[in-house]
């Protein structure tokens, strides 16, 4: 699949600092220290409904992520998938009557044209699920022939025991992850299985619903996790810097993914840091599709919202903070966005390497955005009551909001 143009990072003065960020499976920071190619998968949407905020926020931080890194002068191979086929996409279809082909182009154009309005930088690769059916097959058949999987009615099963590292990136006992299992797409209660946890890898053909070639498997279409691991090992390999999602990731998707990787490979591990962004809530529920409770991207937009002040609404929060959509987090940032652009109008102002650092050091503290903001209102701030005579000043704040924050100015 195409991804969306990629806006200009300008290079700033001075050194890049490295990224310290909490990684989930060890429940602490860790110091990211990649190579010169820095490699990110991040998990993307399942195309049947509109980008919301919570969408973007989850993006958001991941896009810091990489401006972190690029700071640094790293390249960035950065991978994200769209999951273009699934249960949820099919079952929106049959309530609308539509083809669900064609739910999914359309909702995954709007998300470029979202992302790109953002200024969030597109992946290298950005791979659908169906596309990736040719690459998923063998490995579930080399999982078969380890005796890592096994045959359930035709359907094919991951078995948890065979990753001796299992459970190490969510933490959660045997009892949560049942729980999360049955709400996440799982099916903890289906008779049968080796383990109530194992995650299915190959759903053989089921009648009115689409299907693939998948050689010895039979047809059926891919399990979820598998669909993420397969795209990352063809694209990043074992190993990778930063596997991204929102928190419900973390369990079943993520663990189930490190799991299906470890045992394809007998290496360890799947990727470095497990980072995980907070929830987004609307009317004190988590904003989600299947609830319904959703304020779009496109909505804002098509109302004549500023991208930009978007984006400043969402990095006013910490990533790994859950937090509530309202109108005045909107209207803070539309305000903000308005000092700003003040401030960096005038031909001088008051001296800007400091708050280059100051910037830097926020995000390099496990992407600190708030503390950035609040830096850079401290510079536009100055600009109003005192002014400066800095002549560059006003053009590094401008490149610096644009490099490390994505806000043009
Ligand atoms: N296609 C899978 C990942 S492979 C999926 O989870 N798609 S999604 O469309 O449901 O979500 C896309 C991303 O947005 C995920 O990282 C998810 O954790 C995140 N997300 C979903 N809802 C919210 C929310 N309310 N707040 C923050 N992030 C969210
Ligand atoms: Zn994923």
């Amino acid at each position: 699949m195409h991804a969306w143009p990629a806006s200009d990072v300008p290079a700033l003065p001075g050194k890049g600092r490295d990224l310290r960020i909490h990684d989930t499976a060890t429940g602490g920071p860790v110091t990211v220290d990649p190579g010169p190619v820095a490699r990110i998968y991040v998990c993307g949407i399942t195309p049947y409904d509109a980008t919301h905020i919570g969408h973007a926020a989850t993006y958001n931080a991941f896009d810091l992520v990489q401006r972190v890194w690029l700071d640094t002068k790293r390249q960035v191979q950065y991978v994200q998938n769209v999951t273009d086929i699934d249960d949820p996409l099919l079952e929106r279809a049959a309530r609308d009557g539509e083809d669900w082909t064609g739910l999914a182009e359309r909702e995954t154009a709007l998300f470029r044209e979202d992302m790109t309005a953002l200024r969030m930088l597109p992946p290298q690769h950005y791979i659908g699920a169906v596309e990736a059916i040719p690459g998923i097959v063998p490995l579930v058949e080399r999982l078969c022939e380890s005796g890592a999987a096994y045959v359930l009615d035709g359907d094919v099963y991951f078995s948890v025991e065979a990753d001796p590292h299992f459970g190490e990136v969510s933490g959660l006992d045997a009892e949560a992850m049942r729980l999360l299992s049955a709400e996440r797409g799982g099916d903890p209660e289906r008779p049968g299985k080796k383990n109530p946890l194992d995650p299915m890898l190959w759903m053989a053909a089921r009648e009115g619903e689409p299907d693939w070639d998948g050689g010895s498997l039979g047809r059926g279409r891919p399990g979820w996790h598998i669909e993420c691991v397969a795209i990352a090992l063809d694209h990043l390999g074992m190993g990778f810097d930063v596997q991204g999602g929102g928190s419900d990731l973390a369990f079943p998707h993520h663990e189930m993914g490190a799991s299906h990787a470890q045992a394809l490979t007998g290496e360890y591990p799947f990727a470095k840091a497990y980072v995980h962004a907070g929830m987004v809530a609307l009317d004190g529920a988590k904003m989600s599709k299947s609830k319904g409770n959703l304020v779009f991207v496109s909505t804002l937009r098509r109302a004549g919202v500023d991208p930009a002040a978007i984006r400043l609404s969402l990095l006013a929060h910490h990533y790994r903070a859950d937090w509530e959509w309202t109108d005045q987090v909107l209207d803070e940032a539309v305000a903000r966005l308005a000092r700003w652009r003040a401030a960096v109008s005038r031909p001088d102002g008051p001296a800007a390497q400091d708050l280059v650092e100051e910037v830097r050091e926020a995000l390099s503290n496990d992407l600190d955005a708030p503390a950035a903001l609040a830096a850079v209102d401290r510079w536009a701030a100055r600009q109003e009551s005192t002014g400066g005579t800095d002549e560059g000043a006003p053009g590094v704040v401008s490149r610096t909001v644009d490099a490390l924050l994505g806000v043009a100015l």
